[in-house]
């Protein structure tokens, strides 16, 4: 890790042409440097101002920019920081960016490093960190209202106020060793201390048991469009994506290799795959693409089985849930196919397809509003906190308070490590490096 009294600079913007660009700023030397960019204009903290912004080597002039001030602390990072709102071009931010690298002290930010610095000044927890990359990320609104959820301190609350309650808890089990008598038999405290650490275990284990709820909406599902050749799954995958991403053809054997597409599904990012026909076939390339289909489905959350209308359904074992389903409806309007079927060439029954997809995947179900744990991180952290408490209290009933006391050590130190309290030096690096760089 480089040297935390650098001033580190980035663009804080995506690249390539826009109307403007952001380029922040942040260490002790982010206000000499506005100094010297502005000819000695600074504006004052936390106001926009337009600032002619010329090189300090030669006085050139660089670009005319928004600029802001925040002297530390009431900055991200909580350091002194500054905000360069220039024009989005990539001549413009190269001249920005190189002037900026010339300055005493200055140097190009490392991914996620802004954020690394508000984490160890204190102004985030990390699971907010996490929440702010999963923010950053989120293609989707159930995505981004559980991202926002654990930016604003959902998960860290819970978990703080679960830390509080073993503390009291400790402590009672810390003071009764003082009063250890010879006799193995629980005291009083102890009993107490006992059944106050069972409720906190038995309630901390109730949000381990729905973890993957959050963890699922984070990573997605997955859903295969399956069937005979020719059956529309690629036209079905168009549609899906509303753009054209796979080729159509009235070919047999036109797809070959999977091709996969995330989409938002009411709110939920679920992956369509969509698949070589499986049939009987010589062809080496298709019979690539239909094992392709079958270890695709292996992971699959569910499999559309498509049949065109008019034709008998022979669904294919599949190793997941196959929801059968009649395509190209136009061709055999109100004929007499039993189950959903759809169009996607005109349109009918899309959105009913949809519901049954959403329905079947159980989305709505699936994120409850207070679906806290979002990662495995946090999965396994807790998951060491309940076993901790769990062997805790039978130590206790054992009469064994010493022992109680340093698995209720351990306890706190896992339920720490989720917000970055405790333990966590090895997953710093792991957390801030998901970040881009001006992050
Ligand atoms: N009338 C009608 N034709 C359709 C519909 N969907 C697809 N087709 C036609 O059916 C033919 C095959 O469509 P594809 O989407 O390529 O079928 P596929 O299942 O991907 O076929 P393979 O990749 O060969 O397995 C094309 O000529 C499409 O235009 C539909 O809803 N109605
Ligand atoms: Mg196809």
């Amino acid at each position: 890790m480089s040297r935390s009294d650098d001033t580190i600079f980035a663009p804080a913007s995506g690249t390539g042409r826009a109307a403007i660009a952001v380029i922040r700023l942040s260490g002790p030397a982010s206000g000499a440097v506005l100094d010297r960019l502005t000819g000695g204009r600074r504006p004052p903290p936390r106001l926009a101002r337009l600032r002619i912004l010329a090189d300090p080597l030669d006085g050139a002039v660089l670009d005319h920019a928004l600029v802001l001030w925040f002297p530390a602390p009431a900055s991200f990072t909580g350091e002194d920081a500054a905000e360069l709102h220039i024009h989005g071009g990539s001549a413009v931010r190269a001249a920005v960016l190189r002037s900026l690298a010339r300055e005493p002290g200055c140097r190009m930010a490392e991914p996620g490093e802004f954020v690394r610095r508000a984490f160890l000044a204190g102004r985030m927890d990390l699971s907010a960190v996490e929440g702010l990359a999963d923010l950053i990320d989120a293609e989707t609104e159930a995505q981004r209202r559980q991202a926002v959820r654990q930016m604003e301190g959902g998960l860290a609350q819970t978990v703080e106020g679960w830390r509080d309650r073993l503390l009291d808890a400790s402590a009672l089990v810390e003071a009764s060793l003082d009063f250890a008598d010879e006799d193995d038999v629980p005291t009083g405290v102890e009993i107490g201390a006992g059944a106050a650490l069972a409720s906190l275990a038995a309630e901390m284990r109730v949000v381990l048991d729905g973890a993957g709820r959050g963890e699922r909406l984070r990573e997605g599902w997955l859903v295969v469009l399956a069937g005979p050749p020719k059956a529309g799954k690629s036209t079905l995958l168009n549609a899906l994506a509303r753009r054209d991403v796979a080729l159509v053809s009235p070919i047999a054997g036109t797809t070959r290799d999977a091709i996969e597409v995330r989409c938002d599904v009411q709110g939920w990012p679920v992956t369509f795959v969509d698949t070589a026909g499986v049939h009987e076939t010589d062809d080496i390339l298709e019979r690539q693409g239909i094992a392709r289909t079958r270890s695709r489905a292996a992971t699959a959350d569910l499999a559309l089985w498509l049949t065109p209308a008019g034709e008998g359904a022979r669904p294919e074992p599949l190793p997941c849930p196959v929801l059968p389903v009649v395509s190209k409806q136009d061709l055999a309007p109100g004929g007499s196919a039993t189950g959903l079927s759809f169009s996607a060439e005109t349109g009918y029954g899309m959105e009913a397809l949809v519901d049954a997809i959403a329905a079947r995947l159980g989305l709505a179900e699936a994120v409850a509003g207070d679906a806290v744990l979002t990662r495995e991180r946090h999965r396994l952290a807790l998951a060491e906190a309940v076993a901790s408490l769990e062997r805790a209290g039978a130590q206790l009933a054992a009469g064994s308070p010493d022992l109680a006391a340093e698995e209720l050590r351990l306890g706190r130190n896992a339920l720490g490590s989720i917000t970055g309290r405790t333990g966590v030096e090895d997953v710093l690096d792991r957390v801030f490096g998901q970040f881009c760089i001006g992050k």
